[in-house]
C-alpha cells in the first residue's frame, strides 16, 4: 500500500503545530519519541523531521511527498514544489528595517546601500522589481546586528512582534511579503498518493473550520424570534425547539468567531436569555 511520506520541521516554531494540527486530523503515531521517520498506526503516513530549511529540497527530489514550512523558505529556494494549502500559523513579516535614528525617505533610500539578510533570493527579486540598485550582504544568522557593527545600512528579516529591531535601535520601514505555514506537495505524486492527500486536507480544514466556529444555544422569546433567527443564520438555518414555558423556544446554532461578540450582544438585545457557547471539534461544510 502507498504511504504519503510528510516532511516538518524537527524542533523549532514550526514543529509543535505542525505536530498538532496532524494529530488533530485523527491521525496516531506508537512511538512518542521524535525518530527520524515516524510511522502512523491508523493512516497511511509517515512523518519526517527535518530542519526546516531543507523541507523544500527533500520534497522536489522526492524524499518526501509533501511537506510543512514558511512560505519564506520556500520563495527564497525557489524549488519546484506546489503551495497546497495555508495553514494559518507561524504568521510573520519579512520587512526591511534600518537604524531608528536614520530618515527613511523612501525606497529609494536603498540606492547604492548595503542590506545584509538570510534571505538574498526573495530581496534580489524585491530590489529589481522596485529598481532598487542595493548591494546584498548574505549572511546566516543574527542579521539584526549587522547596522550596529557596520556590516550594512539596513537589515531585510522576519519580523513578527517587532521587539527583536526595537531592542536593536532598527525601525521596519518597508513590509516586502507576509509569510504563514503552509503544506508543500512534488506536483508529480501518483494518484495513490493524491487520494491519501486529499483525505488529510479534508481533515485537516474541518479541523480548522470547527476552531472558527462556535455552537451556540439560547432561548428566545418567540415574539422576537424572527429577528434572532436574522443575526444568527447557522450552517443553514437554526434549529427551534419550544420551551415548556409558554411563549419561549430554544435556538440551536452555529456561530463564526469573527462576529461572535457583536452577535452576542444584538442577541442580548433581542432578549435572548440562557446563551451557551460550545467548543465545535469537528465540522464538516
Ligand atoms: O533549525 P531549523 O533550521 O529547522 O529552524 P530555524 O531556526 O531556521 O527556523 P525557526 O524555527 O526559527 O522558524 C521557522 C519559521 O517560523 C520561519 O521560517 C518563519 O516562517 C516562521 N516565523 C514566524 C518566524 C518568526 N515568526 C520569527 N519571529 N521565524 C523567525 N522569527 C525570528 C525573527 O527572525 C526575529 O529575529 O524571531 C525573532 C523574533 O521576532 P520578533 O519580531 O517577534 O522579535
Ligand atoms: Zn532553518
Amino acid at each position: 500500500m502507498e504511504i504519503l511520506k510528510i516532511a516538518i520541521q524537527k524542533s523549532g516554531r514550526l514543529s509543535e503545530k505542525s505536530l498538532e494540527l496532524i494529530k488533530e486530523a485523527g491521525i496516531s503515531f506508537n512511538n512518542g519519541s521524535r525518530n527520524l521517520v515516524s510511522r502512523a498506526s491508523n493512516f497511511p503516513v509517515e512523518l519526517l523531521f527535518l530542519r526546516d530549511d531543507d523541507i523544500p529540497q527533500y520534497v522536489t527530489d522526492n524524499v518526501a511527498d509533501i511537506g510543512i514550512v514558511g512560505e519564506n523558505v520556500v520563495l527564497e529556494k525557489t524549488c519546484k514544489v506546489k503551495i497546497v494549502e495555508k495553514l494559518g500559523f507561524a504568521k510573520c513579516k519579512m520587512s526591511l528595517a534600518i537604524p531608528k535614528s536614520i530618515e527613511f525617505t523612501g525606497s529609494e533610500f536603498f540606492d547604492g546601500k548595503k542590506i545584509a539578510t538570510s534571505y538574498p533570493k526573495i530581496l534580489s527579486k524585491y530590489l529589481k522589481k522596485n529598481n532598487i540598485k542595493a548591494e546584498i550582504h548574505e549572511i546566516s544568522g543574527s542579521v539584526e546586528i549587522a547596522p550596529g557593527i557596520g556590516l550594512a545600512d539596513g537589515i531585510f528579516d522576519i519580523v513578527s512582534s517587532g521587539s527583536t529591531l526595537i531592542s536593536n535601535r532598527l525601525k521596519e520601514v518597508e513590509v516586502v511579503l507576509n509569510s504563514e505555514a503552509v503544506m508543500i506537495a512534488n506536483p508529480q505524486i501518483n494518484e495513490a498518493k493524491k487520494q491519501i492527500l486529499d483525505k488529510l486536507l479534508f481533515r485537516i480544514n474541518s479541523v480548522r473550520t470547527a476552531n472558527k466556529n462556535k455552537y451556540i444555544l439560547l432561548n428566545a422569546p418567540n415574539k422576537n424570534l424572527e429577528a434572532i433567527i436574522n443575526v444568527i443564520p447557522g450552517m443553514k438555518s437554526p434549529t427551534i425547539m419550544p420551551l415548556a414555558e409558554e411563549g419561549w423556544s430554544s435556538v440551536h446554532s452555529v456561530l463564526s468567531e469573527k462576529e461572535f461578540w457583536e452577535v452576542i450582544d444584538q442577541l442580548k438585545e433581542l432578549g435572548a436569555q440562557g446563551i451557551l457557547v460550545i467548543p465545535i471539534e469537528k465540522m464538516i461544510v
